[in-house]
């Protein structure tokens, strides 16, 4: 039953509003209800499950200055932590899937496997993990330099380079946009490409290669420190980077991975 608001109900209206307190007073805090959080709510216990946050393979400042202290500490600490228990969780539906390991959880064929409606917490939160636990891996303290053996070759005569290549894999990551990864992967033909991927989604997804070396280009990788600044992020990742780590990725990827 509608009616005009008259001037009346208005002022009726607000004269019904309790007074608050006098000016220059300390509103106490109001006794916890029915809806306040519990005061004292011991931690939940960890969700459990098949993945754990592997340890960090070095200090989180032994990556400086490339890469801040911080950023290390949230990025493995919180945001790797969060996929590997949203993973877990994700999982409890699924005990055929509990004793993949993360490379093969996400391959196209085991993804598929998952009803599509929970595939994405899967999809997601499985690449995050792969993702980042491949990401410590490659980086290293007094990192950086130029890959040898036949990664070199491969360079060379898929880019002329590595300098070449180290670009392309650049560009690949600084025109993503949004949240990704930047990917250099031994396609199923044998060959070294580039290319990028959107949230924690990885080659290994679509099959389209594996993964030899990944850069995230997520913000939280880097805004600490530069900002909006991503190229200068990327061209100083290359300092940190493992080549003995990415060797054996691309000596694995061949051989059948
Ligand atoms: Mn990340």
């Amino acid at each position: 039953m509608d009616r005009e608001l008259s001037r009346r109900d208005l002022l009726g209206g607000l004269a019904a509003v309790a007074p608050g307190p006098p000016r220059g007073t300390i509103t106490p805090i109001a006794p916890r209800g029915p809806h306040a959080p519990p005061a004292a709510r011991p931690a939940a216990p960890p969700a459990g499950g098949p993945h754990s946050l592997p340890p960090l393979p070095y200090d989180y400042a032994a990556l400086e200055p490339h890469i801040d202290t911080l950023t290390m500490q949230i990025h493995h600490d919180r945001h790797h932590q969060t996929y590997v228990t949203n993973l877990n969780t994700a999982l409890q539906e699924f005990p055929n899937l509990q004793s993949l390991s993360p490379e093969d959880l996400i391959r196209k064929e085991n993804l598929e496997q998952v009803p599509e409606a929970q595939r994405a917490a899967i999809r997601n939160n499985g690449g995050g993990h792969y993702n980042h636990t491949m990401f410590w891996e490659i980086m290293k303290p007094g990192g950086g330099g130029e890959p040898t053996g036949a990664l070199a070759e491969a360079a060379v005569a898929g880019f002329g380079g590595f300098p070449a290549m180290r670009e392309v894999v650049n560009s690949a990551g600084l025109s993503r946009f949004g949240s990704g990864w930047t990917w250099l992967v031994l396609t199923p033909d044998g060959q070294l490409a580039v290319l990028s991927t959107q949230n924690q989604d990885n080659p290994l997804m679509d099959g389209s290669g594996f993964p030899v070396l990944g850069i995230d280009v997520w913000e939280h990788a880097y805004y600490l420190k530069y900002q909006n600044k991503r190229g200068d992020y990327l061209n100083a990742w290359w300092n940190t980077v493992n080549w003995d780590a990415v060797g054996q990725r691309y000596e694995r990827a061949r051989g059948g991975q």
